[in-house]
């Protein structure tokens, strides 16, 4: 029997893995399958439907297809769509800034605290701003943690204090000098306008004034947030999604022995 669904015939599908020119993959190797979704501002029908499959043309996707749209409110419709992606990557030129830390379990990074440093790490975090998100951070600093890694509270080496959400960054400096914290934890979550941005420059400006910022361990993480981008911001590192508080750890207590021995 040659083909069919019983056929034992080499697939003819492309395999070829090529690092320097990768592209979506979908049901086959290159094959550049691709979801995406927007809203566009036009009521729904087959304009609209038109119009996105000829936006997604525009975009680099062959074989536009609308699967699935609605109108949100009048006047709004969001698409859920598919294409096969045309362009390619090359992957083996990529380079990402990351944080410079091994990561420790939680006892390995207490017992290198009680023996190099000697003393607690005072850590302070919040979501500043206007910023009403609080599942980022706190799953970073509460006790029972996030996604079956605990959070700073259950370390013995950390004594920490989670301010919440819409903490101004004038207060959040105040508590900071209060409690003679060695790191500030900041957590973003909205990035509409570029508030994060603002926000976080704010913060260093604050610190800069008040001539603090070279004496805090200054963090900032969430979902929209890189290494790069918080070093750009003048923070000393950054954590994105899928970070967890054993990464921050880890890196909190190798920065202040680094900082220690410079001293
Ligand atoms: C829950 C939620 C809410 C809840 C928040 C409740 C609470 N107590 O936090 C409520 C309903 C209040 C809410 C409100 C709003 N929300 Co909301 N919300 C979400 C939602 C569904 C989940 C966010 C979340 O909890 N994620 C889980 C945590 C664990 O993930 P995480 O934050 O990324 O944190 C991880 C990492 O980023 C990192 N991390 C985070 N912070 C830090 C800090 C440090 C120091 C470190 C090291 C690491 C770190 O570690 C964590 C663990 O890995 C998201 C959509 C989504 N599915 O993501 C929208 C979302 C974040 N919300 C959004 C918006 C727009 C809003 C509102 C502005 C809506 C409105 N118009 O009113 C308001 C906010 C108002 C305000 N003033 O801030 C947008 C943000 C878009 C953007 N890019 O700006 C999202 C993406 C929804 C969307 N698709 O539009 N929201």
């Amino acid at each position: 029997m040659s083909g069919g669904l019983y056929s034992t015939e080499k697939n003819d599908f492309d395999q070829t893995l090529d690092l320097t020119k990768i592209k979506p993959y979908g049901d086959t190797m290159n094959d550049g399958k691709t979801q995406i979704s927007f809203t566009l501002p036009v009521p729904a029908g087959d304009e609209a439907i038109e119009a996105a499959k000829q936006l997604l043309k525009q975009m680099g996707f062959d074989n536009p297809q609308v699967v699935f749209h609605k109108e949100l409110t009048p006047g709004f419709t969001f698409f859920n769509c598919y294409g096969n992606y045309t362009g390619t990557i090359d992957y083996t030129g990529i380079y990402v800034p990351k944080v410079e830390s091994v990561s420790w379990n939680m006892h390995e990074t207490d017992e290198f605290i009680r023996e190099k440093i000697s003393r607690k790490i005072v850590v302070l975090g919040a979501s500043t701003g206007t910023d009403a998100h609080t599942v980022g951070i706190d799953a970073i600093m509460n006790m029972k943690g996030f996604a079956g890694h605990y959070g700073l509270e259950r370390y013995e080496m950390f004594e920490t204090f989670n301010m919440g959400s819409q903490v101004a960054n004038e207060d959040f400096i105040a508590k900071a000098i209060e409690l003679k914290a060695d790191a500030l934890l900041v957590s973003q979550t909205v990035t509409q306008k570029d508030i994060h941005i603002k926000n976080l420059v704010e913060l260093v400006e604050l610190l800069e004034a008040e001539g603090l910022r070279d004496k805090l361990i200054l963090v900032c993480g969430g979902p929209r947030i890189s290494h790069e981008l918080a070093k750009e911001l003048g923070y000393d590192a950054g954590f994105g999604m899928n970070s967890y508080a054993g990464d921050v750890a880890s890196y909190l207590a190798q920065e202040l022995y680094r900082r220690i021995n410079r001293k």
